[in-house]
Parts: C-alpha cells; sequence; structure tokens
C-alpha cells in the first residue's frame, strides 16, 4: 500500500483511464512497427550526423520526427525489459518481467496480430508473453553467419542454416512473413524486431564492409567532428553546443602508429557495414509497406538499447577478414567516442554517450508534428508501452495472472504526436550495477560507478562538461534523496545498489577500454610451446582459451576449472590467490590444494569461494593457509555451466612477491 501511494504521488496520471488518442480523420488500429537495434551510437544514422548512407532512416526522418533526448538504460538486457514492460528494470522483476505486463499482452487482447523478431536476451521465450509469432535468438549476443544454440521459430528449436544465413536480412524475412499472416488475418499488427546489429562480433556482409574500406583512415578526431558539425548544420543540435573533447584514456589519431591506424579503420568500416544493412533491411520492410498501402498507419519506432560500445574484448586480429563467419572482431574505444558524438561515455554508463541514442518516429496517418521536425523534449523507453497503449485504444490490465504488476513507470508520448508538448514528466530512474543517475527537470544527476555525485544543467551543457554539484548543494541534496527513494520504493533495489557513493573520487578507468601499447599480431594468440609449458591443464568438462591477459574458461558443469601440476614454487606459504574474474556460469568456486605429489586432488586441504555470477568483472583474493610449499592447485570457479574469464592470476607469497602468473 505505501508502495502504491508512493507511486500516485509521484505518477498522479496513474490514475486517469487510457483514453484513445483524438485524431479527427485518422485510421483506427495504427499497426505498430517497433524496432531496436544493439550498440547504436547517438551520431550512428545520417539523420544524427552520420557519414554512413541510411537512406532510409533518413526518409524516415524525414517524414517522422527525431528525438535528441530519447533514453535508454544504457545495457541491453535492462532496456529490453523496460521497452516491454513500460517500468524501470528492477522494478518490472529482471529478465524475468515477474512484476509487468508487457507490450504483447497489451496489444494482443485488443486485437492485434503480435510478433518479434530478433535478439530475446530475456527469461522464457517471447512466446511465453503473448508474442504470437517469434523467431529469433534468446541469448544475449549471438554469430551474425552461424548464429547459435538458441534460435527459436514459434517456441521451437529452431537450426541455424549451415550456408546463407545472415541475421539482420532474416530477421526481416520473417518479420515480413509474419506481418504478412497478420494481414490474412486481417488484424491490426505489432511487430518488435531487435536486430543484434551492430552489437560485437562485427560480422558485416563482404559488399558491406568493402563499401566502407578506406573510408576510415582519416581517424576518429576527424569523424567526431564531422559528425558535430552536421549535427549543427542539419539542426539536429544547437550551434551553441560544445562538444566533449577527445578523453585522456583514447588516444589521438595521429599519435597511434601505423599498424593500429590500419586495424581501427577497418574495424569502423565493419560497423559501418552493419549499420548499412541495418538500413537496407529498414528499406525492404517500407517498401513492403508502401506496397500493402500500410506506410500510412503504422506507426514506426525505431530506438536502440545503448550508446556504442567501448568494450575491447579479445586479441586483435587485423589480418582476419570480419565477413568470415569465424573472426569476431571487438568493439573499439576509440570509435565508440566517436560514434557518440557528442557526448561523454559509452555504454552501461549513464552519461549522455551511454543512455540517449537515435529515436525516430513515423506515423504519417496521426503525427500531427511538422514532419521532419527535431524534439527535444526528454523521453524514455519506459515510455513506449503507454503511448501504443493510448494510441491503440487498449486497456492497460491491472493485474495479470501469474504476476504482481507494478504500476507503470512511462508516461505516454501521445501529446507530442498530437502535435502538442510535455511540459513536465516524472523523474527517469537512471540505473545499472553501480552506474547511476537521476534526470529531473533540467538537471542531470550522475554518478560514475558509484562514484561522488555529479550534477549538469542539460539545457545549457548538454554535454555534461561543467559538474555544478559544489555550486548547488540543495539540488543534489534533493536528487539523491529521490534517487533512492526511486530505488528502494519503486525499482525494490537492494544491497550495494543503493549504497551511498563514495566521497573521494579517483579516475574513471576500465581494464576492457582499448590499451593502445597492447602489440597487434597475426590471429588468434595461438598456444605455442613455450606457453603450454606455464598453463593449467583444463579440466575434463572444461575448455580452455587465451586472449591477451585472460583464461577463458567454457565450463560444461561436468568437471569445471583449472589444474595445475608440478607447481615449482620455492618458497613456503602462506600465499594468496589474486585475480579478477568475470561469470556467466553458476555455483559456488572450490580451491584445492596439496604440498606433495602423492596426494591426488582433490584429496588435499581445500577452500571455498564466493562467485559472483552477474557478468560483471570482480577482483578477488584468496588466502592459502598453508605453512609448507605448494605442489599442486585446482581452481573451480563456478560448479555450473557457461563461460567464465580470468585476468592476470597470480600466486603471491606473504611478503607479496609474485611466484607464478598465468597465463
Ligand atoms: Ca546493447
Amino acid at each position: 500500500m505505501r508502495l502504491i501511494l508512493f507511486l500516485l504521488a509521484l505518477y498522479p496520471s496513474l490514475l486517469l483511464p487510457v483514453v484513445a488518442l483524438a485524431k479527427e480523420g485518422a485510421a483506427p488500429h495504427p499497426n505498430f512497427l517497433l524496432v531496436m537495434v544493439d550498440d547504436m551510437g547517438f551520431s550512428d544514422l545520417g539523420c544524427y550526423g552520420s557519414e554512413i548512407d541510411t537512406p532510409n532512416m533518413d526518409k524516415l526522418a524525414a517524414g517522422g520526427v527525431r528525438f535528441t533526448q530519447f533514453y535508454n538504460t544504457a545495457k541491453c538486457h535492462s532496456s529490453r525489459v523496460s521497452l516491454l514492460s513500460g517500468r524501470w528494470c528492477r522494478q518490472a522483476g529482471d529478465e524475468s518481467l515477474s512484476r509487468a505486463v508487457n507490450i504483447p499482452e497489451v496489444l494482443a487482447p485488443a486485437g492485434y496480430f503480435t510478433a518479434m523478431a530478433g535478439k530475446w536476451h530475456l527469461s522464457k521465450e517471447p512466446t511465453d508473453f503473448a508474442f504470437q509469432r517469434y523467431f529469433g535468438h534468446l541469448s544475449g549476443a549471438t554469430n551474425y553467419y552461424l548464429g547459435d544454440k538458441t534460435f527459436r521459430l514459434n517456441g521451437e528449436k529452431w537450426t541455424v542454416p549451415e550456408k546463407g544465413f545472415y541475421t539482420t536480412i532474416a530477421n526481416v524475412d520473417f518479420a515480413l512473413k509474419f506481418i504478412g499472416e497478420a494481414r490474412s488475418a486481417k488484424k491490426p499488427w505489432m511487430t518488435y524486431i531487435a536486430f543484434n546489429a551492430p552489437h560485437a562480433p562485427l560480422q558485416p556482409l563482404e559488399q558491406d564492409y568493402r563499401k566502407y574500406l578506406g573510408r576510415y583512415d582519416v581517424g576518429w578526431d576527424t569523424i567526431r567532428a564531422a559528425r558535430v558539425a552536421k549535427q549543427k548544420q542539419i539542426g539536429l543540435l544547437p550551434a551553441s553546443l560544445q562538444e566533449s573533447p577527445r578523453p585522456d584514456h583514447v588516444r589521438a589519431w595521429d599519435q597511434l602508429d601505423d599498424a593500429h591506424q590500419v586495424w581501427e579503420a577497418k574495424r569502423m568500416a565493419a560497423y559501418a557495414g552493419l549499420i548499412d544493412r541495418i538500413d537496407q533491411e529498414m528499406g525492404r520492410l517500407i517498401s513492403d509497406l508502401e506496397k500493402a498501402g500500410e506506410l500510412d498507419n503504422t506507426v514506426i519506432l525505431f530506438v536502440s538499447d545503448n550508446g556504442a560500445c567501448p568494450y575491447d574484448r579479445g586479441r586483435p586480429e587485423p589480418d582476419a577478414l570480419p565477413f568470415d563467419p569465424k573472426t569476431t572482431w571487438s568493439d573499439s574505444t576509440g570509435w565508440a567516442w566517436a560514434r557518440n558524438s557528442p557526448f561523454r561515455y559509452y555504454k552501461q554508463n549513464q552519461f549522455e554517450g551511454g543512455i540517449s541514442t537515435p529515436a525516430i518516429l513515423h506515423w504519417p496517418a496521426g503525427l500531427k508534428q511538422k514532419p521532419g521536425s527535431v524534439i527535444g523534449a526528454p523521453a524514455h523507453i519506459v515510455d513506449v508501452l503507454p503511448t501504443f497503449a493510448e494510441l491503440a485504444g487498449a486497456k492497460l490490465p491491472e493485474t495479470y495472472p501469474g504476476r504482481e504488476a507494478t504500476p507503470l513507470a512511462g508516461i505516454s508520448l501521445a501529446p507530442i504526436i498530437a502535435g502538442g508538448e510535455i511540459k513536465a514528466r516524472p523523474p527517469i530512474h537512471l540505473l545499472y550495477s553501480s552506474d547511476r543517475g537521476l534526470r529531473d527537470g533540467e538537471w542531470k544527476l550522475v554518478s560514475y560507478k558509484s562514484q561522488p555525485w555529479e550534477l549538469y544543467h542539460i539545457p545549457t551543457d548538454r554535454t555534461e562538461l561543467q559538474n555544478v554539484a559544489a555550486q548547488h548543494p540543495d539540488i543534489v541534496q534533493r536528487m539523491v534523496k529521490q534517487w533512492h527513494d526511486m530505488s528502494e520504493n519503486v525499482l525494490m533495489t537492494k544491497g550495494k545498489e543503493i549504497a551511498p557513493v563514495a566521497t573521494e573520487a579517483t579516475p574513471h578507468t576500465n581494464r576492457e577500454w582499448t590499451n593502445y601499447d597492447n602489440p597487434l599480431t597475426e590471429g588468434r594468440l595461438r598456444q605455442g610451446k613455450s606457453q603450454a609449458a606455464t598453463l593449467p591443464r583444463a579440466r575434463k568438462g572444461t575448455t580452455l582459451s587465451v586472449e591477451g591477459t585472460q583464461l577463458i574458461l567454457q565450463c560444461t558443469g561436468n568437471d569445471p576449472g583449472l589444474a595445475f601440476e608440478k607447481l615449482a614454487i620455492s618458497q613456503p606459504g602462506p600465499y594468496t590467490l589474486e585475480f579478477s574474474l568475470q561469470s556467466k556460469s553458476t555455483g559456488a568456486g572450490e580451491l584445492y590444494w596439496t604440498t606433495e605429489a602423492e596426494t591426488i586432488l582433490p584429496k588435499g586441504k581445500h577452500l571455498d569461494f564466493e562467485v559472483k555470477h552477474d557478468g560483471e568483472w570482480h577482483d578477488m583474493k584468496l588466502v592459502i593457509d598453508e605453512a609448507k610449499t605448494l605442489h599442486g592447485l585446482r581452481f573451480d570457479p563456478c560448479s555450473g555451466e557457461g563461460e567464465v574469464k580470468i585476468e592476470g592470476l597470480t600466486l603471491k607469497a606473504a611478503d607479496g612477491k609474485v611466484l607464478a602468473k598465468w597465463p
């Protein structure tokens, strides 16, 4: 009850019944084509400043509206939760969606044919959430050519063809098939396409890649400047806007050596190819709607789940061809900076570079804004459900079997679509892991990984360059309280996520940002003879690979982990084993050790340790309380299935001396 009263105090509009948008002459029951792209930066489309050819999206923008402050949650799965549920991710019950009623569950009872194609990334399957048709992968990322084992077609396992398959095209093939079924059934439809592009691995089609080879030899400083200039020239952003400068962790292009320039230019050609293909496939959808006479009364909404991704995972492969299905190029921090022009930071951060992405709405039959308009009002993907429900005249159910539905967090954008404006809206809550923020009116409160709160005045400082927290302690205090109130009462989040922020700032670093000092080698690091001697042995149910300084374990749940036999240690204990660990597996961690050759592990001594399987990196330190000299070790970071990455695995003596390091 306390929660409901709190929410009603915050959002009095929740009391109002849903009213169909009053529009004279507009046809009833518009169709909805909802498109979400993966990791597309704010400036990646032509109509948002890019040099990439996106004529179809530019045409949609010219006939519709572009939002300049359309926010997401800075991360894949949480944006998908908020998009479908109209609620903050934690509030909706995360991937389980257990505290939400979702778009297809609102539109299907109103007579809509509901379908989805592409990346799901949440619990169960789309067909468990009132999507009447589904084709795509349940996984968070997939090989564009080879797919993976999570592909489904209408609830059944679907085998990816060995040849001729490409995700971006397949998603549209199936979406068109589903739309055709809706037409045959003479029903209005809602189709949700969740492209995996341009998420890593960067695997463009050959022709789409070759088209852009050479275009990015000028480097990211030049491309970023050109994008910002275009954003101002086309009226997307004000001419007075001060773009954020290149951060220290991105090296100036002309300071890169030739090999790094060649490699990075190829990576951006791959991104451009992926985005060009999205546009071509959007063109195929638009042509189909035009031919069927449906383009006029279809609400097309195009959004991205988060800003460009800076996490440069894996070994560079500058000599590989990205259209070889076995090549898996990773993201580039320098290009992520350019792709998020003119903003700061990236995917996962709650700065504008992480949360602000393109959003285009096209609906000739109902949109009363001047075609080509730029909408500066803040909006968020939580607004999509209430907007679609209002445009469809669909009822928002207050209860749903098997769910504890919470009140909506989003508001309907119908007043903007009807040619008006939204003067005030409830605060936008921002949270992903330890990255936090709150947008309330003109102010934005933001914290980088729970570092001290920063405050920005968005109308005069959209690029977050002047932290005015010290000048406005009253505003900071009010907004911090609001953030905590919403976190606890609305999102129902607990523990570390709502702990107070740090009092002292430390440098913003990330081990997964590109390291320009890393040498470029040809192809993946092969496990050579000399290295094999220093590597642990993967146990029978575990596959071990080495990428850079990381040990990557693929665990099956049987015999998880690594064995270190015949350790050549010269010093008695106690010891510490230090490492960083990122796990997508399950179960507790265990460490076994022995000081004598005749004891076969797991006999000997052992300790248990806790592992967070949240996909985040955690620094860990295990104390091996042993007085004798180690002979063998067994290190099991999980007991279940899935991937575990270990970086900087180091055995140290009590005095801190490094005794062994892997790889
Ligand atoms: Ca994403």
